[in-house]
């Protein structure tokens, strides 16, 4: 099994996502992350989701999403559960490890 780093404290970003801005941390799980995973085209989901913006403090703290909930279903984070309100910081973001292999 390969791993790699496929949503970094950037990474989060119109391109890949739609997203206007960063995921906050809040109720971030695994589940969460299999979508965000598959969502950014690594089908075989997340070997992790990180918290407290693990890759490097952020740079903005309007969030585009606050506490993501998925079913883990979902193809997007877009499909989940989320707030657009959030009461998070710099050193909230979410981010993930996908898998590229069984
Ligand atoms: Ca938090
Ligand atoms: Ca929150």
């Amino acid at each position: 099994m390969t791993l790699i780093v496929a949503i970094t404290r950037d990474s989060f970003s119109p391109s890949l996502t739609s997203l206007k801005g960063p995921v906050c941390d809040d109720f971030w799980n695994l589940t969460d992350a299999n979508v965000a995973c598959r969502q950014l085209g690594y089908p075989f989901g997340a070997e992790r989701a990180t918290t407290n913006s693990h890759f490097g403090l952020g740079s903005t703290s309007t969030f585009a999403m606050d506490n993501v909930g998925c079913l883990g279903t979902e193809q997007s984070l877009q499909e989940c559960s989320y707030s657009t309100q959030d009461n998070c910081n710099l050193g909230e973001y979410a981010g993930v490890v996908c898998r590229t292999g069984k």
